[in-house]
């Protein structure tokens, strides 16, 4: 007990809380910490190791870690292109000028859609119950469970007549399992019996060898097939095996492995062996020790999270469980939650996106049903750029190499959709892609006919390259995916007859106002990557002839307009309404993510814009908000991105799909509701964006700094030119800024409305005060 103690008095120091507070009432700064087990998924913890993820509990007498494998699909390799679609194109165009839209979407609807016109799921996998038959839940005391987002691990701990039980959970990349410890610090108290359950009906399971079971099966509709492993070692004590569980009968510790694999090797490809995936898995675990297996994954994950340093300031310590916290937030404004919230962010994406893997989807990585919302694929009308917001700037670069694979995928199963629905070069991807990487436009022609998803997933390419300043990621990577996209839109677009003006359609502003021709998102993304690839040629000193084309298309592409409310925008008619706050805000991407409406370079363009995000006003889905505090950064309004973030920090319970409302789950999930986890991702984005920008050509410090924030300090944020950029600011004024340059050349800071220039060498450090 007298070490206990001192492990506590020790966290209650680390934590900045006093010593005389309740032992089990504090936590480490960056941990979400609960005094009691989760009854709900949304309360549950995850980790993840970026291919295989899991839920945590923390059940004293039942445990449940509920997994994923991020290739549990259903359906198979498929092309969903529509044979000659493109017969129909030139009628649809015809249609919607004259005015026909609902005549345009119903022949759509018939003839141009994917076939069939769904994809396919991301599914669940299964659980591992484990349950302790000698523990009685009536004499648990102390318990505390939590998620410590520095060395990515759960832990649960609690007492029983004298016994302290630990559980710690962690999903090691390195070692690419799952790996759960108990303890008793009482030898011979601990007894469990464990048990794989399946989520799909076609499993087996059985005893392998005398410490392993097997689950194996496959998806009932489609082609993967699976297996989960548990690797099963106790210290002291016995274990026996039957072909459904592992019971542990008075042990003092015990470390369960777990390993999943499926067949799936790409969207082309499942000849891979699940079974022997895992047993390499198996074999290597089974000749390292827990300790090994610990410090490999805490080394491995701190290489990422540790790169980022976030302290908004004082605020009270991490003394209440994290739902009160978020609670308690509203009435006594907590700025470290905000930084809690960040951390969370890049730890989510660290645990759901590594290299070799699949992108987050729209949960990250975790799910506990065969019918997830929207599938759990990736939407790409916004969803899945937003979650890779945060990798450049956050300093996680890394961790895109998924969405680049993926980007690398649709830009070859997108080619026959570019050539049967539209008579196209290149390739294209409308809102929606799956585990077989789908490219053509999907579930209704109202909104699933919007043809600019690969373009504006482009533009992480082009990110990667301003921030690392790789030459052979452009040349290797980016360029060609990035040139095959324009080769499409330079057939796509069209001919305005009534302006003369070049426009993208049919399409849609995403998801509303139906189809029509022209709208102002599509516009916006299309310069930006024609943008990109005119740059990257240059560099790359390649295909003058294409370049030259696309600077004369670039300047013909239908500019954006300011209509009569003073707004931006939407189409290319001024309909907009001043009532409508339609979570998507679409016209406004070149605001924020792209970059062609800034304060300096287009005034006036940026004031409508902001007029049109007042119209939509501060409520949305979890996304919507998290996408308005971007905006608003941008705007170089703090206070209001501020209050989108305490919008976004709001407790809720729900998880029926509503399309307003957002928030937080108990577990700092983002709501939409239901969970998202791209609202997670973009509200860590946008605290960046608050903090630091560097889409204008200049790095700008402290743009959008909230009164709510006057001392804080940031370090390892990054800029693109290749500059880690290092802040802190006093009385809500900047105090200090470093710059370490990776790549050399020139820089402007601007804090306000001064500016510095620099020429820098590869390596140099510069300190910027103002
Ligand atoms: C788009 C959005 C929804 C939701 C879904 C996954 O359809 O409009 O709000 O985020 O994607």
């Amino acid at each position: 007990m007298r070490a206990v103690h001192r492990i506590l008095l020790a966290s209650c120091l680390i934590a900045g809380g006093s010593a005389s507070l309740p032992a089990q009432s504090v936590a480490k700064p960056l941990s979400l910490w609960y005094d009691r087990p989760a009854t709900q998924w949304v309360e549950a913890l995850p980790v993840g190791n970026g291919r295989i993820g899991a839920m945590v509990f923390g059940g004293p007498t039942r445990e449940r870690v509920q997994f994923n494998e991020a290739t549990v699909w259903t359906g198979g390799p498929h092309d969903y292109a529509r044979p000659g679609a493109r017969r129909q194109l030139s009628q649809i165009r015809a249609l919607l000028y004259a005015g026909r839209q609902a005549e345009a979407e119903a022949l759509a609807q018939v003839h141009f859609m994917s076939a069939p016109l769904r994809q396919r799921a991301y599914q669940a996998f299964g659980d591992l119950r484990i349950d302790f038959p000698t523990i009685d839940s009536a004499s648990v005391t102390e318990y505390h469970r939590e998620l410590d987002l520095d060395s990515a691990m759960v832990t649960t701990r609690f007492l029983v007549g004298g016994v302290r039980y630990t559980r710690q959970t962690f999903a090691s990349h390195p070692d690419q399992v799952v790996v759960v410890r108990l303890t008793a610090d009482r030898p011979g108290s601990l007894s469990f019996a464990v048990t794989p359950t399946s989520a799909h009906r076609w499993h087996l399971r059985k005893a392998v060898g005398a410490d392993q079971l097997s689950m194996q099966g496959m998806v009932e509709d489609g082609v993967i097939r699976f297996e989960a492993r548990v690797l099963v070692r106790a210290d002291g004590g016995r274990v026996v095996l039957d072909d459904t569980s592992a019971t542990v009968t008075g042990a003092t510790s015990a470390t369960l492995v777990l390993a999943a694999a499926t067949n799936f090797v790409s969207y082309a490809d499942v000849s891979g062996d699940p079974l022997a995936r895992n047993d390499a898995s198996i074999a290597r675990a089974r000749g390292r020790s827990f300790a090994a297996m610990l410090a490999a994954h805490v080394a491995d994950h701190q290489a990422f999270f540790r790169r980022v340093r976030l302290d908004l300031g004082s605020s009270a310590p991490n003394d209440v469980p994290t739902d009160q916290r978020v609670l308690r937030s509203k009435q006594h404004d907590d700025p470290q939650l905000a930084a809690l919230l960040f951390h969370y962010g890049r730890y989510l994406l660290i645990a759901s996106s590594r290299p070799g893997g699949q992108p987050a989807n729209l949960q990250g990585l975790w799910n506990d049903t065969n019918t997830p919302p929207w599938d759990s694929k990736w939407t790409v009308n916004i969803n899945t750029e937003m979650n890779y917001w945060l990798a450049e700037s956050g300093n996680l670069a890394e961790l895109a190499e998924p969405l680049f694979h993926m980007l690398r995928d649709v830009s070859e199963t997108g080619r026959s959709t570019a050539r049967e629905h539209y008579g196209a070069r290149g390739w294209v991807l409308h809102h929606n892609t799956d585990l077989w990487r789908g490219t053509a436009p999907i579930n209704k022609s109202d909104h699933g006919i919007w043809p600019t998803g690969g373009a504006w997933l482009a533009q992480h390419l082009a990110w990667h390259w301003e921030y690392g300043g790789s030459r052979a990621f452009l040349a290797d990577t980016a360029y060609p995916v990035m040139r095959g996209a324009a080769l499409f839109f330079l057939d796509q677009l069209t001919v305005d007859p009534r302006s003369g003006r070049l426009v993208s359609g049919p399409s849609n502003s995403p998801e509303q106002g139906g189809l029509v021709m022209g709208p102002t998102m599509d516009h916006a993304i299309i310069r930006d990557l024609f943008d990109n690839v005119i740059r990257a040629s240059q560099t790359l000193g390649v295909d003058a002839g294409l370049r030259s084309e696309l600077v004369s298309a670039r300047a013909r592409i239908a500019a954006n307009r300011i209509g009569r409310l003073g707004q931006l925008q939407e189409w290319l008619e001024d309909r907009d309404d001043s009532t409508n706050e339609h979570r998507h805000v679409s016209h406004l991407w070149g605001l924020h993510p792209g970059r062609e409406i800034t304060r300096r370079a287009t005034p006036a363009l940026f004031d409508a814009a902001r007029r049109s995000l007042e119209f939509r006003g501060d409520g949305g889905t979890g996304w919507s908000m998290a996408w308005k505090i971007n905006f608003w950064a941008r705007l170089h309004d703090g206070d209001h991105a501020h209050r989108l973030l305490g919008n976004l920090l709001t407790l809720t319970g729900s998880r029926d799909t509503e399309y307003k409302g957002g928030g937080v789950y108990p577990n700092l999930f983002d709501a939409h509701p239901p969970f998202q986890i791209d609202g997670n991702f973009g509200a860590a984005a946008g605290i960046i964006e608050m903090l630091m920008q560097s889409h204008a050509g200049e790095v700008e410090l402290l743009p959008a700094l909230p009164a709510a924030w006057p001392e804080g300090r940031v370090s390892g944020l990054r800029a693109r030119g290749g500059f880690e950029v290092d802040l802190a600011w006093r009385a809500g004024r900047l105090a200090e800024a470093t710059l370490v340059s990776r790549q050399g050349g020139p820089v402007v800071v601007r804090y306000g409305e001064a500016t510095r220039r620099y020429e820098t060498s590869r390596g140099q450090r510069i300190v910027v005060r103002f």
